[in-house]
Parts: structure tokens; C-alpha cells; sequence
């Protein structure tokens, strides 16, 4: 992989994907984009990899938005294929069937709220700022944000962040469940590292098909979304991972669900 605005490594299984440009606060350009695109693609081919941290380099910001010095002069059909590819990558986070997590480290506006909230889950330094400010610069949130905040935060909450452009503290992103824990910014990674190593203790299929009814859930009508829960929950009944983890309960002992995979 040739990577010059991401940076990737694996440690203990977790794939820790870092955007690296923080001059620009890690706005999202085109290149970006292409290589949150390949990263994603390697980490869903990894048997080696187990989860995912997703977070932005330096102090200051996760992803302070698209890169608008590139957008300025887009045409119509240019930011229509922008956001053809970017909503793919945003997909293919949301539907990777590894955990992923933002920590987010700073600002995380328009676009990189739009990223964050493509992830699974959502831990923000208490220095961390969100938003989506789009309207500010007579656009629209492009890049997801008109669907997946609305899916987080409720409709009311989601107009009046994406109408007023408004910008919220990380104490006030939790309250309003945009983010899932707050941490200091020396302890941000680590407790990411906490969640997912929770996340890994369980049974990796289940956790697979909990994530994907979620997913399907959120995106049909009710009575589909149960019959497809009906579905993915007797799939498991047809794994080691169910045998293993109610013989363990029962037995009074802890699930090793490791040599059932
Ligand atoms: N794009 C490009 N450069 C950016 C940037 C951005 N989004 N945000 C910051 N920078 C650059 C600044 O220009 C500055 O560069 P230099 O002047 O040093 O060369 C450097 O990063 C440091 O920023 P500041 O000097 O402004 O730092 P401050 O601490 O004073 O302020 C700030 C931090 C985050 C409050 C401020 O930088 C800011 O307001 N940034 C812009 C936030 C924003 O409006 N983001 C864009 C939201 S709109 C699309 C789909 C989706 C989208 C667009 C198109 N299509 C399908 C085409 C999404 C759009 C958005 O994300």
C-alpha cells in the first residue's frame, strides 16, 4: 500500500489508520479519500486485524472538513463524483466487519464528523469540538451527514446542529449521543484500546452480526428489520461460538471463544 496522507500500522491485532495532514487539520481531500479507500479494503482482506482506531494526526483536529480550498472551484459533475467516492468509503467503514472506532482528538467538522460518525463507535477528547458547518460556506453536509446524524443525535437535534452550523464541546456531543465516552487527550487511544479489547473478548461472529443487524435495521421498515434479526440471530446457533458460550455460563467459567474460531 502507498500511503502519503494516511498512516497505517497494525499492533496486537488492532489496525490503528491515522489522517496525516495536519496543516491542513486533516481536511479531506481527493487523495485522502482514495486512501481511506485502500486502507479499508486491506483491513477487510486482514485476518490479522481485529478492530479499528480511525483518528487524526497532532493536537489539534481529527478532520477539520472537507479540503475547501480544493472544493472552491469544483464544477457540479466534480463534487458529484467526490461525493460518489467518498460516500463509498463512508460505507465501507460503516458495513467493515471489524469494529471500528473514531478517537476523536480535536475538531471534527463537517466532513470529519461525517467520517466519525461512519465509524461503530465514537470516543472524543475532552478538547474535541463537532459539528456541521456546512451552510456556512452555502453547502450542504455531503459526505452522510443529513442521514447518519439525524440516525444518532434524533431529527430535531440534527436540524438544529446542521442549520445553525453550530459547534459543540465534547461534554455536550456525549449528552446528545454523538459520542460515546469523553477522555482526556493523554488517555484518548488507550481508551479506545479499552473498548475494543472489551469488544474482542466476545464471540467475533456474533459481534460480526450484531453489527449487521444494526446496520440492515437502521435502513428498513420495522417488521423487516425483526425478521431479519430472526435471521442473523439463528445463524449463530449454528456456530461453535454459541455452543462454547453457553457451555462456559454454565460451567461457571470464562468463554474462549479464540480456539472456536
Ligand atoms: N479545508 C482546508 N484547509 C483547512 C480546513 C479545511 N476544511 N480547515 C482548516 N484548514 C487550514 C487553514 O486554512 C489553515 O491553513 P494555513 O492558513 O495555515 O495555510 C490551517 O488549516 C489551520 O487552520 P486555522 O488557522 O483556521 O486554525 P484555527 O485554530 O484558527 O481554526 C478551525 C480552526 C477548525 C475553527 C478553522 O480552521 C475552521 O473553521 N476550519 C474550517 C471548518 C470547516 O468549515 N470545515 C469544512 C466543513 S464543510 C462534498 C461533500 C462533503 C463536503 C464537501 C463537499 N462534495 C460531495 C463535493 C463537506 C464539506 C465540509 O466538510
Amino acid at each position: 500500500m502507498e500511503l502519503i496522507n494516511v498512516k497505517y500500522k497494525v499492533k496486537d491485532f488492532t489496525a490503528y489508520v491515522t489522517i496525516n495532514r495536519p496543516k491542513a487539520l486533516n481536511a479531506l481531500n481527493i487523495d485522502v479519500i482514495a486512501e481511506l479507500k485502500t486502507v479499508f479494503e486491506h483491513i477487510e482482506a486482514d485476518d490479522g486485524v481485529t478492530g479499528v482506531i480511525l483518528t487524526g494526526e497532532g493536537e489539534k483536529a481529527f478532520v477539520a472538513g472537507a479540503d475547501i480550498a480544493q472544493m472552491k472551484d469544483m464544477t457540479a459533475l466534480e463534487s458529484r463524483a467526490m461525493a460518489a467516492a467518498a460516500h463509498k468509503v463512508m460505507n465501507s467503514i460503516e458495513e467493515c466487519s471489524k469494529p471500528v472506532i473514531a478517537a476523536i482528538n480535536g475538531f471534527a467538522l463537517g466532513g470529519g464528523c461525517e467520517l466519525a460518525m461512519a465509524c461503530d463507535i465514537r470516543i472524543a477528547s475532552e478538547t474535541a469540538r463537532m459539528g456541521q458547518p456546512e451552510v456556512n460556506l452555502g453547502i450542504i453536509p455531503g459526505f452522510g451527514g443529513t442521514q447518519r446524524l439525524p440516525r444518532l443525535v434524533g431529527k430535531g437535534m440534527a436540524k438544529y446542529l446542521i442549520l445553525t452550523a453550530g459547534m459543540i464541546d465534547a461534554a455536550e456531543a456525549y449528552r446528545i449521543g454523538l459520542v460515546q465516552k469523553v477522555a482526556a487527550p493523554s488517555e484518548l487511544i488507550a481508551e479506545c484500546e479499552k473498548v475494543l479489547a472489551a469488544i474482542n473478548q466476545k464471540g467475533p461472529f456474533a459481534v460480526k452480526l450484531a453489527k449487521k443487524a444494526i446496520n440492515n435495521g437502521l435502513e428498513a421498515d420495522q417488521k423487516s428489520a425483526l425478521n431479519n434479526e430472526i435471521e442473523l440471530f439463528s445463524l449463530t446457533f449454528a456456530t461453535d461460538e454459541q455452543e462454547e458460550g453457553m457451555a462456559a455460563f454454565l460451567e461457571k467459567r470464562a468463554a474462549d471463544f479464540k480456539s472456536k474460531k
